[in-house]
């Protein structure tokens, strides 16, 4: 009883001296609207790293590598939404100016390359925390050129590391992949299972991880690891014979043409919608570090499904209903990928809220909004 009267005396007071000093010295014109108003305001015209509303201190400085890429740009958008302050970095190497256009006056973007140190000090000087999508992102293109994986993955992340760390921001977290566990033949994949990358790809992300963890113990940079099962929506690239097969699929069949699978079909994936690795990854940042810090978590849907039966789906969704192409298995490939999630429950509060089926459904629609026709005006306009 006595602290809540000690409570409300304080406030009381709290309250007295705040009116005092309005009338000592009267707020800024529209400081009221301009206060319940902020965090709209920000989205609307906020510029990052340049505050310009004193009284509004709630925002933190997120810097995205990759920031034009696929993962990147869907992270952009959700943390502009939220009234953030973003900083981007992209060397358009795999990421599209696009991506980013209808959003870049309230970004702050740096065209540059992990490689320049320079350039990722000047990044990181700042920022809160890091969100390291950047990333030469295909398992072929890795067997065909080892050396720029590795440069990208590797060099790439371990500059941005000393960069983070010098910088002294408050935690890094790492776009990591299922490819880590290779061929493993249990399933689902769990953390603790041991990795056995197979193709250079898989090395260079399990490398990548093992750096993020190397800095947790030596510097106690505050590091979190997302192993990503086959992230797919808006705005993955289709058009690269490196593409996510699921936008190569879903693209082909609107237009009418066959899609090609690669060996049997029956290889199977955890694919995993866009909007489910946006939020693991703003969980990874603001979980209290005890239960994330030095850790890797999957981040999946949870959801087994072979690339028949995704075809089968996508028959449903686009009305495709053309014959597909079977091809030879690529190299490096993988048979099966099925993680179990509950690390990701358990620490991260993750929930995957968008499952396999409505997050087809969302991307089949996104890329007929960007003109795809759907398979039967495709066939129809063909004839
Ligand atoms: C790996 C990782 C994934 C992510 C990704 C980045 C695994 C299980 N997953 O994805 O988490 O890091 O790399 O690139 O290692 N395919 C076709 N037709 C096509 C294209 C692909 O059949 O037109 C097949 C391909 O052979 C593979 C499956 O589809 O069996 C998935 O291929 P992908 O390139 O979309 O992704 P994947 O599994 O290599």
């Amino acid at each position: 009883m006595q602290s809540k009267v000690a409570l409300l005396w304080c406030n009381a007071a709290a309250t007295s001296l705040f009116l005092l000093s309005l009338r000592a010295k009267p707020p800024p014109p529209n400081f009221w609207k301009r206060y319940y108003c902020s965090s709209f305001y920000v989205a609307a015209k906020g510029t990052p790293g340049q505050p310009f509303f004193p009284y509004h201190s709630a925002m933190a400085n997120y810097l995205i590598t990759g920031i034009a890429g696929f993962i990147g740009s869907n992270l952009a958008r959700t943390l502009l939404a939220r009234g953030e302050n973003v900083r981007g970095i992209d060397n358009f190497a795999t990421g599209k100016r696009e991506n980013i256009a209808e959003i870049s006056g309230r970004l702050d973007f740096r065209e540059a390359d992990l490689l320049d140190l320079d350039a990722m000090r000047q990044a990181c000087q700042g920022m809160d925390y890091v969100l390291h999508q950047a990333a030469i992102a295909s398992v072929p293109r890795s067997v065909a050129d080892p050396l720029g994986s590795n440069r990208a993955n590797v060099d790439g992340t371990l500059n941005l590391l000393v960069a983070a760390r010098d910088a002294k921001v408050k935690r890094v977290v790492f776009a990591a992949s299922s490819s880590a566990y290779g061929d493993t033949p249990t399933l689902p994949k769990h953390e603790e299972m041991p990795a056995n990358p197979i193709s250079p790809y898989a090395v260079s992300k399990l490398a990548g991880e093992l750096y993020l963890q190397s800095f947790w113990r030596v510097y106690g940079l505050e590091t979190v690891c997302l192993r990503y099962f086959n992230i797919f929506g808006p705005r993955q690239d289709p058009n690269s014979p490196y593409s996510g097969v699921l936008a190569r699929f879903i693209t082909s069949m609107l237009r009418g043409e066959q899609p090609t699978i690669f060996g049997d079909g029956e290889q199977s994936r955890d694919f995993t919608y866009v909007d489910n690795a946006v939020a693991a990854n703003l969980q990874a940042c603001t979980t209290p570090a005890a239960q994330a810090v030095g850790r890797v978590f999957n981040i999946a849907t949870g959801h087994q499904a072979t690339l028949n039966q995704t075809v089968a789906v996508l028959r449903g969704i686009t009305g495709y209903q053309g014959p597909v192409q079977y091809g030879a298995a690529r190299a490096g490939d993988i048979k099966h990928s099925f993680a179990d999630i509950s690390l990701a429950q358990k620490h991260l509060g993750y929930r995957p809220s968008v499952g396999f089926e409505d997050g087809l459904k969302r991307t089949v629609a996104w890329y007929q909004e960007q003109g795809a026709p759907m398979a039967a005006q495709a066939s129809e306009r063909s004839r």
